[in-house]
């Protein structure tokens, strides 16, 4: 059976790209054909300056937002990183295995470290070596996530194959990315050349899985939009970023393609199709926002689930872990 990790970070609060490019599709996988382990990767987020009050507060919210999204920890294994040491543990061994150089093409270090990168954590350096470690650790062999991470897993493939190679055994699995569907790459509502994400100064931009009807209907009314009206396939949206993006969205949330959705809406203008998105949008993240509010009013309830699920990735990832230390030649004496 295909074992299937992917992790979000307590970094903020989500938003509809982390919905629509990662938690639906988590939900999604979960069945008797796979095995699926989700985490709150706490340890990434930490990259990056974080309040320790607001972050514990985040990774509650994480998990209650993959529980809500139907990640049901009876099926998969859900928790947080940091609470299973194998991950920072391989994450060093990673770090001896791959290149300085490696590190430094990565674009989200490029982006998140801006100009002055000689003053980023070095953690924020060597994150794609822990995201590395998350998975091979549990010798996952799939990886669902957005467009934007490809570039990170393209490496855990090379960090993969280069101790395979180095140590001469077929250890670790050389994992595939699963990037599919419509809304692997949700766009900012305010510029069609950014990505959604949750720490654009702006919230405008984005979509929180927080927001209420009336806020969400007023950013997709605010979205930024030409003033042509929709054609009738997905061909015609081409120099078209940011009507695209709502199209996209709308296929995503509906389970449409974007062409049935453009069949429908050819030839109105955005004055018809903003206030129909909004409509598909609250319809679809409304339980989810309740749901999570739910959770939250029990997080006595999420810390017992955290744990548990802890207990499991550590019972599937500490064999692995002994067995690449010994590869290596550490020496374990007990
Ligand atoms: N805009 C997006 N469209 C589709 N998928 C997205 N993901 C993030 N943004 C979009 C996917 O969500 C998962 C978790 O992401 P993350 O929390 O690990 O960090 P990120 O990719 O850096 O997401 P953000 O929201 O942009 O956070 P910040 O602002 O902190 O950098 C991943 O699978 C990601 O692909």
């Amino acid at each position: 059976t295909p074992r299937i990790f992917s992790g979000i970070q307590p970094s903020g609060g989500l938003t509809l790209g982390n919905y629509l490019g990662a938690l639906k599709r988590f939900a999604a996988l979960q069945g008797n054909e796979s095995e699926t382990i989700y985490c709150i990767v706490d340890l990434h987020a930490i990259t990056v300056w974080q309040d320790p009050d607001v972050l514990r507060q985040r990774i509650r919210e994480g998990a209650a937002a993959f529980m809500a999204s139907g990640v049901d920890p009876r099926q998969s294994i859900l928790f947080n990183q940091s609470q299973v040491s194998a991950h920072a543990e391989m994450a060093w061994l990673f770090n001896t295995v791959a290149r300085v150089g490696w590190m430094y093409r990565m674009t989200q270090f490029k982006d998140k470290a801006g100009k002055n990168s000689e003053n980023a954590s070095l953690g924020l350096l060597a994150y794609p070596a822990l995201m590395a470690a998350d998975i091979l650790t549990y010798q996952a062999t799939a990886v669902p996530v957005g467009e934007d991470q490809k570039q990170h897993l393209e490496l855990t493939r090379d960090i993969a194959a280069k101790f395979n190679h180095d140590y001469k055994i077929e250890h670790f699995p050389i994992t595939e990315p699963l990037i599919e569907g419509v809304a692997t790459r949700v766009m900012s509502l305010r510029d069609g050349s950014k990505k959604m994400s949750k720490s654009d100064p702006s919230d405008a931009s984005r979509i929180n899985l927080t927001d209420d009807a009336d806020a969400i209907a007023q950013k997709i009314r605010k979205a930024r939009t030409d003033a042509d009206p929709l054609p009738g396939n997905v061909e015609g949206l081409k120099d078209r970023p940011e009507a695209r993006n709502l199209v996209n969205i709308y296929a995503a949330l509906a389970d449409e393609t974007p062409d049935a959705v453009l069949a429908r809406f050819e030839g109105q203008g955005f004055g018809v199709f903003k206030p129909a998105l909004a409509e598909v949008a609250v319809e679809a993240l409304s339980p989810i926002t309740r749901k999570m509010s739910e959770f939250m009013d029990d997080p006595a309830e999420i810390d017992r689930i955290l744990g548990h699920g802890a207990e499991r990735a550590d019972e599937l990832a500490t064999p692995i872990l002994e067995r690449t230390k010994e590869i290596m030649g550490l020496l374990r004496s007990r």
